[in-house]
């Protein structure tokens, strides 16, 4: 018993999702998580704009896998740009929640395999949160992912056709971790693993909107797969709808991808 808890307090002291360790030390959440009054409940929302021409997005030669092959056609998807909005782009609270804790959802986000490609190419998750991976396809799939922090365990799962449902948990947050099939090498996926429930993934137009925020002032950040990260500062008032855009641009580099 002493060296359970022991071995416990010690994990937790590696990880950084409290949340979870907090859990399984005290053997029971009640009290410690911070629950979203929707009362005062506020939220930010914003646009992802591309400024400028975005590179082109290549058609993906499929035909290595016959199935691939008669689906649809498939384009990378690093600037997916809709009327100057840039879509996948993962933006959360890093900071102002002060130490307000929140419980994971149990409810699993879904990453299909679909069409050979991953649906949809980035999510968010939170620490302590189940993922699960599912195949639509009639083919034979895989999902393979290394995180970079050693308390994230990588995921190498062949998924039969049509098949799938596997759910694996990571418990430290970590950003765009690169997730790939063995079998297509075209395909690609990124995980994002938040602290908290405040995150947002930018939609076909670029929007997004992080909702539930408690009133006060928040660092949030934008991640883009290949432009990297940018910060701002918002205040949300008391059931306002803060807004914050954030705009990228082509890299030199990146002509056309
Ligand atoms: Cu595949």
């Amino acid at each position: 018993m002493f060296r359970r808890m022991v071995t416990s307090a010690a994990v937790c002291a590696l990880l950084l999702s409290v949340a979870a360790c907090k859990k399984t030390a005290a053997g029971s959440s009640a009290g410690l998580y911070t629950t979203i009054d929707d009362s005062t409940a506020g939220s930010i929302s914003g646009t992802i704009h591309f400024a400028g021409q975005p590179p082109q997005r290549i058609a993906i030669d499929m035909a290595q896998d016959p199935v691939c092959g008669a689906a649809d056609a498939n384009y990378t998807e690093q600037y997916v740009v809709h009327t100057g909005g840039l879509q996948n782009v993962f933006v959360y609270v890093k900071d102002g929640l002060g130490n307000k804790l929140y419980a994971p959802s149990p409810n699993p986000v879904t990453i299909d395999q679909k069409g050979c490609r991953f649906v949809p190419h980035v999510v968010g998750v939170q620490a302590g949160q189940p993922v699960r991976f599912t195949n639509s396809d009639p083919t034979m799939h895989n999902v393979h992912f290394t995180p970079q922090v050693s308390t994230n365990q990588g995921v190498d799962i062949s998924q039969p056709p049509n098949g799938g449902g596997e759910m694996r948990t990571l418990p430290t947050p970590e950003l765009m971790i690169p997730v790939r099939c063995n079998n297509h090498p075209w395909m690609e996926a990124f995980i994002n693993v938040a602290a908290n429930p405040f995150f947002s993934v930018s939609d076909a137009d670029g929007h997004f909107t992080i909702r539930g925020l408690p009133p006060g002032s928040y660092t949030i950040v934008a991640v883009h797969e290949k432009l990297g990260e940018q910060t701002a500062t918002v205040t949300v008032g008391s059931k306002q709808v803060a807004t914050q855009d954030f705009s990228y641009k082509a890299r030199a580099t990146d002509a056309s991808r």
